[in-house]
């Protein structure tokens, strides 16, 4: 059986060799949510994602449990919905970013992408955070959240609810951590829709 569904995974790549050449010369956007602990010092485990889902493959191998991301591509002018699912090993906090997808940085408008309505939920509890990015810090940044670099994340009149969303995309993420307790689902999820003029 698996060597039936490998000849039928190849068949598939050779079937579909156009559209890589298609996606090399016309970008698409995505959207993606990044999730790690402190200093990748502990796992995240149980990862699931209606997008696609892979650990960190950059990072040392004894890292890469500790950091998990979840991408989704987007061909049109709508708003998607993307979520990632994990149980932290251990209590402590973990980060989440919010970007786009990782594409050459000569081409980055052609990747950034709005981001709304994210929403932080874990197994038997309430709802731990909602947030349509309405409310701006005194550095121009949505409440609660930073940028990794010195700079304000940039504000769009786009939005899905209320007026505002936020525009990110790979290297410029929105990214907040909070605290988890181990052994328990935690869900992220997070609306995206594409900057480009489609
Ligand atoms: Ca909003």
């Amino acid at each position: 059986m698996r060597s039936r569904n490998v000849l039928f995974v190849l068949a598939f790549l050779l079937m579909s060799g156009t559209s890589f050449a298609d996606t090399a010369t016309k970008p698409v956007c995505g959207g993606r949510i990044d999730i790690y602990s402190e200093n990748m010092g502990f796992g995240l485990k149980s990862v699931t994602s209606n997008g696609l889902v892979q650990p960190a493959d950059w990072l040392p191998k004894n890292k890469q449990g500790g950091y998990w991301l979840a991408q989704m591509e987007i061909r049109d002018k709508e708003w998607h919905y993307l979520w990632i699912d994990f149980v932290p090993d251990i209590s402590g906090v973990i980060y989440i970013a919010l970007r786009g997808s990782l594409y050459p940085a000569d081409k980055s408008s052609l990747h950034e992408v709005f981001v709304d309505d994210v929403v932080i939920e874990r197994e038997k509890s309430a709802k731990i955070l909602e947030d349509s990015f309405e409310q701006l810090d005194s550095t121009g940044n949505p409440a609660g959240w930073g940028t990794p670099a010195a700079k304000n994340s940039q504000v769009s009149s786009v939005s899905r609810t209320g007026e505002l969303s936020m525009i990110v995309w790979h290297d410029s993420p929105l990214i907040r951590k909070i605290e988890v307790k181990g052994g328990l689902h935690y869900k992220v999820g997070a609306w995206f829709k594409s900057y480009r003029k489609l």
